[in-house]
Order: structure tokens, then C-alpha cells, then sequence
């Protein structure tokens, strides 16, 4: 059996019951046709793919995704106890809700304290009472962060502290979202600030104060995060986002970090990609985080962490 650290969980949550467009519930298989698996296993680990959480499909938008939330949260926190890294597969953003949860079980349990990179161009800090749309997919920070509202009294759910929480890459926050995540004192690094300083300088802050508290990171990716040009296999695509430069660099500094022990691939909607491009651009990432083309050159070139 290879050892802990070195073995990776894929875990499919095929959902688009978040959204408010079909299509993301085929982004697992999507992620699988792209090669991640095996990309993965090209670096050494040892990936097991546990397959699909299965739903039954004539439930409700809000009862399918409550259904896959316990099942995320679960298989994870199986997934971690096991000493893997579990990586979830969606399906739209309020996969989250149970994947993360199943994570901050799993730290609250083991005493670490668990920190979450939300790599997005949204804030998905969106309530029942605030949100435009109605559309889950935009409210699960905001229930994972302890926002009234939701069922959260269940034994598969644990919070995170918004403290914890930094979001890369937000350019289309909506007013009273905006003003929910900035009096719960979530950091948002948004995409004028990444204009103005860069990734790594917020990013190196976040991954010192992660390794100081001896922590645990978790990275939801968002696709949408990404510009539109590089990914368009997204329902909400917004202007301006990140490069392929700066989604790379950020998934190598936090490789480097080695804090990174659960991870998110979510949004992904294959019916509205272009001949997987957004598909292949989510399996560099990953494969990034993972390690890959992280020579001692270019590892050496990043920004120094504080504790390196
Ligand atoms: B995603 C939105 F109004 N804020 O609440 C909403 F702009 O997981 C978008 O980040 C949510 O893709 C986007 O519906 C959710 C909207
Ligand atoms: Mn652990
Ligand atoms: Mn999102
Ligand atoms: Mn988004």
C-alpha cells in the first residue's frame, strides 16, 4: 500500500441542480475522458477513482443536492480517515457544500485547523435571502461559513471559520453578497487586486498564515475562476479572469506549500465546452497542483514562503 500522503481519491458528484443551466452533471465522466486519473497516477500516486455518488434524479433541485452533500461528505471524510486526498468531481459549485463539510469534519475531528482557497470569479456567499437567481450553486460558501438558513444541525455537516477563507480570482460579486462576505471578515482577493499586486503576493500570505497554524487547505476550484478564453466550458462566464500563467503559478505555490489535502474540480459543463478545452485546462491544474513540471528550477523561482 503506497504511503499516506501519496495516494489521491477521485470522487464524482454529478450535479447541475445548483445551476441554473444543465450540463455540469456530465463534468465528472468529462474530467475522467480528459485523462486526470491517469495524469495523476503519470506522477506517482496512487489514484483510486471511487466513481459517482449516485442520486436519485426525480428528487427536487434542493433534496438532490442535500442527497449528494451527505453522500460528498461522507465518501471525503472516509476518504481522509483513510489517509488519502480526496478530489471531488462535479457538478456545480454546491457539490461544496458536502465535500467541504465532509473535509472540516475530518480536521475538527483530527484537532487541524482547516483553511479554503475559493478559486472562483464569484463569492457563492449568497443566502436564501439574498440571492438574485435562487440558484444553489451560489450560496454554499456562504452555508459552509455558518450563514442561517440552511439545515446545518446534521451529523455530516461541519462550518469553517470564515477567517480561514481567502477567494481568488471574484469578479462578479452581488451587492449584498459582497457585503455579507466582507462583515464576516472573509478575504477576497478580487480581480483588480490580482491586477494591481499579482497571486502570489496575497496568495504567499495566505499559505504562511496555513503553515503557522499547522493546517490543512482545501482548494474548491471553480473553473469559472479561469477567463472565459481559456475556459468556456462554464454556465457563468465572466470577463477578465485569471491567466493561464496565474492559475498555473498559483497551483504550483500551493503545491510547494504542501498543505494542499483535498480539492474541488467544479462548474465544469461539457455540453458548452469547446472540444475540451476547459476540460484539459482543469486536468493541467490539478496535475499542477499535483506536482507536475515542478523542477527544483522553477520551484526555486517562486515567491519564498515565510517558513520555507
Ligand atoms: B458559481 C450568482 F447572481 N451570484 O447567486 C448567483 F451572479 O458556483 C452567481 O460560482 C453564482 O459558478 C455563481 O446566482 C455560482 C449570480
Ligand atoms: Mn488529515
Ligand atoms: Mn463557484
Ligand atoms: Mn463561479
Amino acid at each position: 500500500r503506497p504511503a499516506a500522503g501519496n495516494r489521491i481519491d477521485l470522487i464524482g458528484v454529478p450535479t447541475d441542480a445548483g445551476a441554473s443551466c444543465r450540463g455540469a452533471a456530465l463534468g465528472p465522466d468529462d474530467l475522467r475522458t480528459a485523462g486526470l486519473a491517469e495524469r495523476l497516477a503519470g506522477l506517482g500516486y496512487a489514484v483510486a477513482d471511487l466513481g459517482d455518488i449516485n442520486v436519485d434524479r426525480r428528487l427536487t433541485a434542493a433534496a438532490e443536492i442535500e442527497a449528494l452533500a451527505i453522500g460528498a461528505s461522507q465518501a471525503g471524510y472516509q476518504s481522509l480517515e483513510n489517509g488519502a486526498r480526496p478530489v471531488f468531481l462535479g457538478g456545480d459549485h454546491s457539490i461544496s457544500m458536502g465535500s467541504v463539510a465532509g473535509v472540516a469534519r475530518h480536521c475538527r475531528d483530527a484537532g487541524r485547523p482547516l483553511f479554503v482557497l475559493w478559486f472562483d470569479a464569484h463569492g457563492d456567499f449568497n443566502t436564501w435571502s439574498t440571492t438574485e437567481t435562487g440558484n444553489i450553486h451560489g450560496m454554499s460558501l456562504a452555508r459552509l461559513c455558518g450563514e442561517p438558513g440552511f439545515a446545518n444541525d446534521a451529523a455530516w455537516f461541519a462550518e469553517v471559520d470564515p477567517a480561514n477563507v481567502m477567494i481568488l480570482g471574484a469578479r462578479a460579486l452581488d451587492c449584498e453578497e459582497a457585503q455579507l462576505i466582507e462583515a464576516r471578515g472573509v478575504q477576497v482577493v478580487d480581480m483588480d487586486a490580482v491586477r494591481i499586486a499579482g497571486v502570489a503576493t496575497p496568495l504567499r500570505h495566505f499559505l504562511d498564515r496555513v503553515e503557522a497554524a499547522n493546517g490543512h487547505l482545501h482548494l474548491s476550484l471553480d473553473v469559472d475562476a479561469m477567463d472565459p478564453s481559456l475556459a468556456p466550458g462554464v454556465g457563468t462566464t465572466v470577463p477578465g479572469g485569471l491567466t493561464l500563467a496565474e492559475g498555473r503559478l498559483v497551483m504550483e505555490m500551493l503545491h510547494r506549500s504542501g498543505r494542499v489535502g483535498s480539492l474541488d474540480l467544479v462548474e465544469l459543463n461539457p455540453v458548452l465546452d469547446r472540444y475540451g478545452k476547459s476540460a484539459d485546462l482543469m486536468v493541467d491544474l490539478a496535475a499542477r497542483l499535483f506536482g507536475e513540471a515542478a523542477t527544483a528550477t522553477r520551484l526555486a523561482r517562486l515567491p519564498d514562503l515565510a517558513t520555507a
